[in-house]
């Protein structure tokens, strides 16, 4: 297989040590610069202070890197041409020998690939608004539907359908936990106003969630775990509600379409809210990997 795994997250999978995947989309086309790299540092070393190694996962000239050094990371984050991959582009990025960035479908497919089961992000893609005209919905859907790894996350972004989101999810069978709620965060929200099935308690508890799918063997789906920040933590829901109607309308007067049109709303959300979507952006991925790392510890002890 052509990924190449740093040698520290390859010892791990090797001797069954908690190790938490990490996307670069989130770094190379979700947050700005300069702040983008900062956040990366943060998030990894918010998963080793949680007890797990860190793999953030990206192309650096063609080369799938498991686990990418400060200097991969450095260039993912700064660099104007680092192309946004998902699992359709790999290949081809990768006779390109280009630099790339993965979203949570190429990040799920290459971290399950090599043998890790947690994976953290900020929000899933989804079913777009319109997206019944458009057709738009993320391949994150697809991917997860036949990718055996747990996905930590805010929900979905709040740009997209919610309802919609959770019926194909609910069709493709992948599984959603609450954590520590029935209610399925809203992102940038805490409560996205949908109720979920399942909700659970502690990492321990969603170890042996993994553990009886994997022990079952009936399916090879992933699984999501919805994280809702707490309420104090979350963006100002008026605030929030305007600023996307008035970036809806943006991306749609701008012709915006296909893989442009979430960083194009996630830019829009962090000029126009001045900063405090960021803030809440930041908060929502930091929480994410600090419990990725508690399953994954939890995991790894079973
Ligand atoms: N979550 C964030 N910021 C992001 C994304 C998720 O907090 O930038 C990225 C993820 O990489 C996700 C992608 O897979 O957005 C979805 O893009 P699309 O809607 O084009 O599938
Ligand atoms: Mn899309």
């Amino acid at each position: 297989m052509s990924i190449r795994l740093s040698e520290e997250v390859a010892a791990a999978v090797e001797d069954g040590s908690p190790v938490v995947a990490l996307e670069s989309t989130i770094v190379s086309h979700g947050l700005p610069r300069p702040d983008n790299l900062r956040i990366a540092r943060e998030i990894e070393e918010t998963v080793r202070k949680n007890g797990a190694i860190p793999a953030t996962i990206g192309m650096v000239e063609g080369d799938l890197v498991v686990g990418l050094s400060d200097d991969e990371l450095t260039r993912l984050a700064t660099r104007d041409d680092v192309v946004k991959l998902s699992v359709r582009d790999l290949a081809t990025a990768a006779a390109k020998k280009a630099d790339g960035a993965t979203t949570v479908a190429s990040t799920s497919a290459i971290a399950a690939a090599v043998g890790i089961g947690v994976f953290a992000t900020g929000g899933l893609g989804g079913v777009h608004r319109e997206a019944n005209q458009t057709f738009d919905e993320s391949a994150d859907l697809i991917t997860l539907a036949q990718t055996p790894i747990a996905v930590v996350c805010a929900g979905v972004k709040s740009i997209l359908d919610v309802g919609a989101t959770l019926e194909r999810l609910e069709t493709l069978g992948v599984g959603v936990l609450g954590y520590r709620t029935s209610r399925f965060p809203g992102f940038f929200i805490t409560d996205s106003g949908f109720d979920l099935g399942w909700s659970v308690e502690s990492p321990e508890e969603i170890a042996s969630v993994m553990k009886a799918q994997n022990d079952q063997g009936l399916h090879e789906a992933g699984l999501i775990v919805a994280n809702p920040l707490p309420v104090d933590e979350q963006l100002d829901p008026d605030l929030h509600d305007r600023t996307l109607a008035d970036g809806l309308r943006l991306v749609a007067e701008r012709k915006i379409t296909g893989k442009d049109v979430t960083p194009a709303l996630l830019a829009h959300f962090h000029s126009a809210t001045e900063g405090k979507s960021l803030e809440v952006n930041v908060r929502i991925i930091l929480h994410n990997a600090a419990l990725a790392a508690q399953i994954a510890a939890a995991a790894s002890r079973m």
